[in-house]
This record gives C-alpha cells, structure tokens and sequence, in this order.
C-alpha cells in the first residue's frame, strides 16, 4: 500500500471527522474519494502556500475552488475584514458596503442592472432560475452536461462537479417531478441545443450555462458556442443565464460575458466575490429582476444575505484586482507555466490536453481535444490518479478530482513555479509508466 498523501495527524483528524460528518467532510469532493479518501486536514495558508496539520507544505492550486484570486490572507484583505468586524458582524439591515458591491458590480457587469447579494453560488443559481420562471411563466430550465450549478433540486441532473467526481450526475432525494421539467444537452453543441429548442422551446424559461466550463475540468466554449445559444433564446423568448460563479471576475475583470461580447439575461457570481467568505449574487435585466420581491412576485431572502463582514473581504480583492495590469501579468504568468508544463508533459511522452481562461487553467490525461462531458469522461483516470498523487506528495496541492478547474492567484511567482516543475517533472513521468 503506498505511503498515504495525509500524514498522521490528518489521518486521526479525518477518522475523527467522519464519525461526525458525513465523510468527514463538509463539500462532498473535499473526501479525496479518487485518492484513497484521506485529505489532509489544512492548518493555515499564506500567499500561494498552504500547511497542513501535519506541518507539510502546498503550493496552492485549488485557493478555496477558486474565490482566493489575490492568495491566502492578503494583509489588505484582511485589514478590510477586521475593520468591519470591528463594527459588529451583522444587522440583517442595509449597510454600506453592500451598496458599494452592487454598484461594483454593475460597473464590471452592466448586464447586471439589478444585483442581489446571496451566500452560495447554488443560491444564486437556485434564484436566477425561480426569477427565469416567475419572468417568463414557462417551466423548463436547459443545462449541460458535465456543468455544475450548485446542489438545488433543478440542477442535479447530470451534473459535473463533485457529482461527476461520485459518478452521482444525479442525486438521490430528487423528486422526478422536479427533474422532469429539466433537460441537459452537451456543452458546446449548438445543434443539439438548436433541435431541443425546436421541440420545447415555447416552454423553455432559461439556458443555464457555465460560459467557460470549470466543472468537468476546464473545457473552453467553440468559437461562436454562446453567440448561438443568445440568438436561440432571443429565438424562442427564453432567458439566456450565465452562471459565472466560477468565471465572475476570475477569467478577467468582470467574466467571461466581457472577453466574448455576450450579454446574457441573468448572470450568477460567487466565489472570487466573497474574497473566501460567504458572497454570492445573481443580476441581470431590470424588466426581470423586478420580479423579485419587494419589489414582485418571485420570492428570495437570506439572513445573511450581503453580510458587510463577509462583503468587505470580496470588495478589499476586487479593488486588488482592478489594479491596471492585474490580469495581464497573472494570467502571463500562468500562460508561461502551463507551456512548461506542457513541454515536461511531452518529454515523458505522456499526452496531456492543457486549457486555460484567464486565471483558471485545467489538464486532461487525454489524446484528443476536450470539448464536453463525453470527450472528459474518456481522459485517463488512473493516470491523473498517479500524477496527482505524486504531485501531491511533492508539495503540489491540486483538486482531488480529475473533473475541477485548478486556479492561479497575484500570489503565484517565480519560486512557485519552479516548485511546481520540478514536482511535475517526476508526477508526469510516473503517469507515462501507466
Ligand atoms: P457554491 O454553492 O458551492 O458556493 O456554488 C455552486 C456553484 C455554482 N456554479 C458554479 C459554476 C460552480 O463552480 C459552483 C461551485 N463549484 C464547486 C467547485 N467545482 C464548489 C466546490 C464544492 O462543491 O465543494
């Protein structure tokens, strides 16, 4: 039995944690289940560093999954939360700086011209599709295969992710009722999308898709892919959702619906945000968001909904993010590791399909493009098995899942780079021998 990746005080922590948690975890993919199932326990992080309990250190790819874009306690951030906590830790009433995000928002996103602030991307997801329905009085949501939306009722069906991870696409607890009125298609095919339109599209009140798919790995949409699905709802009057929760203001200042020039309907936010704490938010076209109550129908509340504390840490890494040339140098930066990764990948002769968009970049264990759930699925699983575990025993903290994004931050450099080469110079090779 090889040296297990946790060290022994994570191994006690993890046997502890699952007789009191489901699997010891609280987010399914955190169990490590394609790795033996024995995560270590993380003590502390610091810049693009985390430690475990067991003292091992981990150049960090993962970064929360995805919301920690400026790294693991920036001082200005955390100089931003202590400030306001120093005010007290909530009111469930108005303040400030939830103004200040929406505005921030909607400057970023001007499709967003209402905003409302939640907690959890599956909140926003779960939102935007009630505000879809209550907007356009039709039943149906489309999604895509291998996407993933969160864990409300709607969206689990084939869906990516953790339930990808499981081999769970569908959850169990889910009435068929609920799923019944919602379809899946493949990423990246228009021409399925265009005939499910042709057959329901009268009754479809929302396409809910990831612009950039980060949740079967990270798969890019084909030129013209998204342009088409906003001519096919204009189409059909449906409501055209992107969910950039993983992509909000992490693939370039504001989402993907800015580098492509798409405007969608609703859009979903999260993760980046929050700055690491609970903030989340679904907008979009006034005549839909006022559906929302107060001011309509469609009803959506949260006691922590906006929470200043958790609102300051987002607004303290956006205004990092705004910084001119933010993007340009982290994403040049990645740009240049993922060549040299793909230079050690093709010295051990090992195929391997890179992506990246902005700072999210992913790898198949994969000789043919990777361009939906069916073409994912087929990349080599015991090979990403082997690399990922010897990446992990090198100091190389990647998703425990050949079916996530990974993720880059201001706080990845020089040092970081030559850490992560130099482990997977041998985590390649030792994939090429399977
Ligand atoms: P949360 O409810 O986990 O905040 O967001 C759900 C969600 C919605 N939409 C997209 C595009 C997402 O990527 C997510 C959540 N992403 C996963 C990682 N792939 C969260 C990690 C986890 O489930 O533990």
């Amino acid at each position: 039995m090889p040296r297990p990746i946790a060290g022994p005080r994570s191994r006690r922590l993890h046997a502890a944690a699952a007789a009191r948690i489901p699997g010891g975890v609280n987010s399914p993919v955190r169990a490590w289940k394609r790795l033996g199932g024995n995560p270590p326990t993380i003590a502390s992080g610091k810049g693009a560093w985390i430690t475990d309990v067991d003292g091992h250190r981990y150049v960090d790819y993962v970064l929360s999954w995805g919301p920690l874009l400026v790294g693991h306690a920036h001082p200005k951030v955390l100089a931003a939360v202590k400030r306001q906590m120093a005010k007290g830790l909530g009111f469930g009433a108005p303040t400030e700086p939830e103004l200040e995000m929406a505005e921030l928002l909607h400057g970023a996103l001007p499709s967003l011209e209402l905003v409302r602030l939640v907690s959890s991307g599956t909140e926003a997801a779960m939102s935007a599709l009630r505000v879809a329905r209550a907007a356009t009085g039709r039943r149906l949501v489309v999604k895509c295969d291998g996407c993933y939306h969160g864990h409300a009722d709607p969206f689990l069906v084939a869906a990516g992710s953790g339930c990808a991870t499981l081999n769970t696409p569908d959850s169990a607890g889910v009435p068929s009722t609920i799923t019944a009125s919602t379809l899946s298609v493949p990423y990246n095919d228009l021409a399925a999308a265009t005939a499910l339109f042709a057959k329901h599209g009268k009754d479809i009140a929302a396409f809910c898709v990831e612009p950039v798919a980060g949740n079967m790995g990270l798969v890019l949409p084909k030129a013209g892919y998204l342009e088409g699905l906003r001519a096919l709802c204009d189409r059909h009057g449906a409501l055209l959702v992107f969910d950039e929760v993983m992509t909000g203001f992490r693939v370039a200042w504001g989402g993907w619906q800015r580098v492509i020039g798409v405007t969608p309907d609703l859009t979903c936010l999260g993760k980046v945000i929050g700055g690491g704490l609970p903030v989340a938010a679904y907008g979009g076209k006034r005549s839909v968001m006022e559906q929302v109550a107060p001011l309509g129908p469609c009803y959506q509340a949260g006691t922590l909904s906006g929470n200043p504390v958790a609102v300051s840490a987002g607004l303290a890494t956006l205004k990092l993010a705004q910084k001119r040339g933010f993007y340009e140098q982290a994403t040049d930066r990645l740009t240049a590791m993922i060549s040299d990764l793909r230079d050690l990948a093709d010295r051990a002769t090992v195929p391997v399909q890179f992506g990246q968009a902005g700072t999210m970049w992913g790898y198949f264990f994969n000789d043919a493009e990777v361009i939906d759930w069916t073409t994912a699925s087929r990349s080599h699983g015991p090979r990403w098995q082997a690399f990922a575990t010897a990446m992990y025993r090198a100091g190389v903290y990647l998703a425990p899942s050949p079916y996530e994004a990974a993720f880059w931050s201001s706080a990845h450099g020089a040092a970081e780079v030559a850490h992560t080469l130099k482990a997977a110079k041998a985590a390649f090779r030792a994939a090429a021998k399977i």
